[in-house]
């Protein structure tokens, strides 16, 4: 197995029992829509004027109710636009796009990466991985409202959505950090992204009101992506139009999905994710995503070594893959009950 197969396995690993993963499992149907209309949506409340005038007790209290930041105007938008025109640029080059921003019908897509042919290349970009190492308001953030510090990890994951029907599943990411319990991802859109491009929707109340979903309730769906049971109907939803800059905070407890993407356009968008440092370190949160390019590899052309290999401070204190295995699987079990300090 590849070292990056071998990766991608174990963090599966984590979001389901071993059992599935060794096939003892059948797949469970799931009919989870991924159309806007089929749910009841309310929009997420703004708190970019907290954000810009750093009131981080105001953006504490919203985070510890709502599980969510929605900043409108967070990151720079010459800055987003140009990571955008990167990724243009280079599946034009590739040949994967009809125009503009269209991708060719015959273009298979990884909705999780991209295309091989694209993310062979922009995973090595400069631009793409120093991306928010540039935004120091955001980069910041958690630790002033934590008042602890939080770090940005190095294994950054690309959305690439065409319009075939495909969107993510409704799961948190607490399954994925794993260990972490104090997670928070940054979803970001490159470019204006309307809803009808997909965007992420949140169970509003869920990281408080649904605690961890623990393994034995997942399942693989019959796309192959691990999901859960839940009643649309008992929740309010919550979703809001992207602009270039904006950005959707939520805690590793809040319980989402991502709508269909409608349009002929890509939706273009990855998601970032902070972790505090008191919590557990796995080694994969430092391991790039879905390539087998080592760090090396990638930094290869880059014309700064400031944002290189920025955790090698705390590589001593990665858990080993058994001792992840004994965490997740005491942490996740029904028997222990999950506490969030959000
Ligand atoms: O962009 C998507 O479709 C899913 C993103 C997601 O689940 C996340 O950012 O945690
Ligand atoms: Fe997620």
């Amino acid at each position: 197995m590849s070292n990056q197969q071998d990766v991608e396995k174990r963090i599966q690993h984590n979001a389901t029992d071993s059992a599935v993963i060794h096939g003892l499992y059948e797949t469970v149907h799931n009919d989870w829509s991924g159309d806007i209309n089929d749910y009841d949506i309310s929009p997420y409340t703004d708190s970019s004027e907290a954000f810009h005038d750093g009131d981080y007790d105001e953006i504490k209290k919203r985070a510890k109710s709502d599980g969510y930041l929605y900043i409108k105007g967070a990151l720079d938008v010459e800055r987003n636009m140009s990571l955008r025109d990167d990724v243009l640029r280079i599946c034009a080059e590739q040949n994967l796009l009809l125009k503009d921003d269209i991708l060719r019908d015959d273009v298979d897509v990884n909705s999780g990466s991209g295309p091989t042919a694209f993310w062979d290349i922009f995973v090595k970009l400069q631009s793409f991985n120093e991306y928010l190492h540039k935004e120091p308001l955001l980069l910041k953030l958690f630790s002033h409202m934590y008042g602890e510090e939080f770090m940005l990890l190095p294994r950054v994951l690309f959305r690439f959505f065409k319009n075939n029907g495909e969107f993510s599943k409704l799961h948190q990411d607490f399954w994925y950090s794993g260990v972490a319990r104090n997670m928070w991802t940054a979803w970001v859109p490159f470019g204006d992204n309307p809803i009808d491009k997909g965007v992420i929707v949140t169970a509003k109340g869920s990281h408080l009101n649904l605690g961890n979903i623990p393994n034995e309730d997942r399942f693989f769906d019959q796309s192959n992506q691990i999901t859960f049971k839940l009643n649309k109907d008992d929740y309010e939803w919550l979703a809001s139009d992207f602009e270039s800059g904006d950005v959707l905070l939520f805690h590793n407890l809040t319980t989402h999905f991502s709508t269909t993407n409608t349009t002929n356009h890509l939706r273009l968008s990855a998601d970032f994710r902070f972790i505090p440092l008191s919590d557990p370190l796995a080694d994969y949160f430092f391991i790039p995503h879905m390539t087998e390019h080592t760090w090396d590899d990638i930094y290869e052309d880059w014309d700064s070594t400031d944002y290189q290999r920025y955790w090698s401070h705390l590589e001593s204190k990665f858990m080993s893959p058994d001792e992840i295995d004994d965490t997740t699987n005491s942490i996740m079990s029904h028997t222990t009950q999950f506490q969030s300090n959000i």
